[in-house]
């Protein structure tokens, strides 16, 4: 990995440690007094912790890699320098969630995390999930592995019989039917299936070994781009498809591909 990408890579998983505790904190606060909330649209919240904690994100990244553009779930696409002048000549694009799962976060729930990564010609090349409620950092650098804190990362490398645990996402943006297929296809061979709620944790997951795949037919660039880079660095099968507003992501053991697929 060139010099200025290691520097990132070091600087990105500093920073989702230190947003990853700014939005804890927020939770405490929550569960103390209460936060603002906003609703975004059906099962679609933002909070004050979520647009402060990717302000926070931003500022950073921002003045320190100015060339560099920002999308971020709350603020959208950002390619101003920190100087005010318009960027038209970055280097790469930095794609933020500042709380994924902010659904589970708000019903002050543990399900959530911060997810960062950089991506170069449109695909990541350093990401990390941090779960402030277990301190946990999944990360990774393209071709160089994949952590959990300082341990390698690697999918389920268990025999066929024992791939047996899904976990799914959904979002109402996506056609209900496909989703029940799925799920019964998955019962009908006797895997079982898990809905959490945040699709940067869920791919963490995989990649850590705790589930064997995960599948959401409709999703943002912002919850799945770091854990691409995690996953595929942790030996899944990943396939992200462009979809009308959004992307279709599958991530799996290689037992598991053409199943999840179906
Ligand atoms: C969430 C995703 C989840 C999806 C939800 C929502 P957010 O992201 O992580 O997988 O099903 O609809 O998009 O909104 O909590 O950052």
């Amino acid at each position: 990995m060139n010099n200025e990408l290691q520097q990132r890579y070091t600087f990105l998983c500093q920073l989702a440690k230190e947003a990853g505790q700014l939005a804890y904190n927020y939770q405490r606060k929550l569960i103390e007094d209460g936060l603002t909330i906003d609703v975004k649209g059906l099962q679609d919240f933002v909070s004050e912790a979520d647009k402060e904690t990717e302000s926070f994100i931003r500022q950073q990244l921002t003045q320190t890699y100015p060339q560099d553009g920002f999308l971020g779930e709350e603020s959208g696409e950002v390619s101003v320098q920190h100087n005010g002048e318009e960027n038209n000549n970055t280097t790469g694009t930095w794609v933020v969630d500042p709380i994924d799962g902010t659904t589970n976060f708000l019903r002050k729930q543990p399900m959530w995390c911060v997810s960062i990564a950089y991506l170069v010609d449109g695909e990541p090349v350093i990401g990390a999930i941090y779960d402030p409620c277990h301190d946990e950092l999944f990360s990774a650098r393209h071709g160089e592995g994949a952590w959990l804190n300082e341990q390698p990362l690697e999918v389920n490398q268990g025999s066929t019989d024992m791939v047996g645990l899904v976990n799914l996402g959904y979002s109402a943006k996506m056609p209900l039917g496909t989703y029940l297929k799925t799920m019964k296809r998955l019962l009908d061979h006797g895997i079982e299936h898990r809905r959490h709620g945040s699709a940067a944790l869920g791919l963490a997951h995989v990649a850590a070994g705790r589930f064997d795949g995960y599948r959401e037919d409709f999703i943002n660039a912002w919850d799945i781009m770091a854990g691409v880079v995690i996953l595929r660095e942790a030996g899944a099968d990943v396939i992200v498809n462009e979809v009308t507003g959004g992307y279709a992501i599958q991530a799996s053991v290689p037992a598991l591909t053409d199943l999840l697929k179906g």
